[in-house]
């Protein structure tokens, strides 16, 4: 069922490429699936995203078909984020624990599902194996062409790229992800942060990236996703890092911080309205592509604050979706299990028309591609 309507939407993005008024004959792109979809759902709601929803939450781990979003909502997120740090060291297990190879089977079983999957990296540099949260150290300048690590870079990007080319469908066809490397980059904390590198430094690192995977690695399918932090206050400044147009599908933010500062939603809405600016002038996708309240402390948080974001109208008709972070009882949880506190407002904010779960989702490609 999914598989036919997953068709006629590539058709249907085929039609639009072919009835584009442009009249591009040498640029014969088709659109990536995703954005097709994502275009279909824009002004009728915004994904719900979770991070390692499938793999493990506060009560469980590594039970097919648990969800800690199902188990509170009754309905899976519409999109599932993925971590993939480790990989580039041919770790068996990613650096939250996450097994790749159980990694790649549900990211697949997600997409059969109808949903979509992100993928975030944080490496280990390949000079000295120290991890991504080493803002002091100066890694980048060695990473990018002409510098004493790019081979070994390169290295990383092949086994980065193997495992992406392992997602496919039951046909063999690759399957379509969206990649979100080098983000947060305006803060501190990471090796390719404010802190450790120049701007065109952290440019070149993405340009690199990008071309070296979908160029030399054919990895067309993949959408890439631009996600600094909260710290800019106009376009400028949040451009400060991009890596180009040609290079970026989807106009991103982190944003945890802003939530927890009185009245802090409106400096997100804010902060969305001038990505979205941007993404409309440039035919872009606009996300919320990390988020969340650590531990969701307070038990109001879905409805009274990222519900407050996400009904700004603008926000609403223009976002395609918003991720919460992961839930490990380990280390920290931002989607509440059944029975916390929080539970019920969060279940009430996903029951709002305007956020989509999976048969939302899955309803929404129904009607479009069944007309
Ligand atoms: C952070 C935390 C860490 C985790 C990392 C990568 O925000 O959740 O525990 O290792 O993301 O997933």
């Amino acid at each position: 069922m999914i598989k036919v309507n997953v068709t006629a939407i590539l058709g249907l993005a085929m039609l639009i490429s072919c009835s584009s008024k442009q009249n591009q004959k040498s640029i014969e792109k088709t659109i990536n699936p995703i954005v097709a979809e994502l275009d279909l759902v824009k002004g009728k709601g915004i994904l719900f995203g979770h991070q390692d929803d499938l793999a493990y939450g506060v009560n469980w781990a590594y039970v097919d078909g648990e969800s800690d979003v199902k188990r509170v909502a009754g309905d899976y997120p519409a999109l599932f984020g993925w971590e993939l740090g480790g990989i580039e060291l041919d770790h068996t297990h990613n650096l939250d624990s996450v097994p790749f190879q159980e990694m790649n089977r549900l990211a697949v079983k997600g997409y059969e599902m109808g949903d979509i999957n992100t993928f975030s990296w944080h490496p280990y540099s390949p000079i000295d194996s120290i991890s991504s949260w080493s803002g002091d150290a100066e890694v980048v300048k060695y990473l990018i062409p002409g510098g004493s690590y790019h081979e070994q870079f390169k290295n990383q990007l092949d086994k980065l790229a193997t495992f992406f080319q392992n997602l496919k469908d039951k046909n063999a066809t690759p399957i379509p992800f969206i990649f979100r490397p080098w983000h947060e980059m305006d803060g501190t904390w990471f090796w390719w942060g404010s802190k450790a590198c120049t701007p065109i430094e952290v440019k070149e690192l993405f340009r690199f990236t990008i071309d070296y995977l979908k160029n030399k690695k054919g990895l067309t399918q993949m959408l890439v996703a631009y996600s600094p932090d909260r710290n800019f206050t106009n376009l400028e400044e949040y451009l400060t890092w991009y890596p180009g147009d040609d290079v970026i599908d989807i106009i991103g933010l982190d944003d945890y911080y802003d939530f927890k500062i009185p009245n802090g939603e409106q400096e997100v809405v804010k902060k969305l309205h001038m990505l979205i600016d941007y993404a409309k002038e440039k035919n872009k996708l606009v996300a919320l592509t990390e988020t969340g309240f650590e531990n969701v402390s307070d038990s109001l948080w879905f409805t009274q604050k990222l519900g407050k974001v996400l009904s700004d109208s603008l926000v609403r008709n223009e976002l395609s979706y918003a991720m919460v972070w992961r839930n490990d009882p380990k280390v920290h949880f931002f989607f509440p299990y059944e029975n916390h506190p929080a539970a019920s407002d969060a279940k009430r904010f996903l029951d709002r028309p305007e956020i989509l779960l999976l048969k939302d989702f899955n309803k929404l490609k129904n009607i479009k591609t069944n007309n």
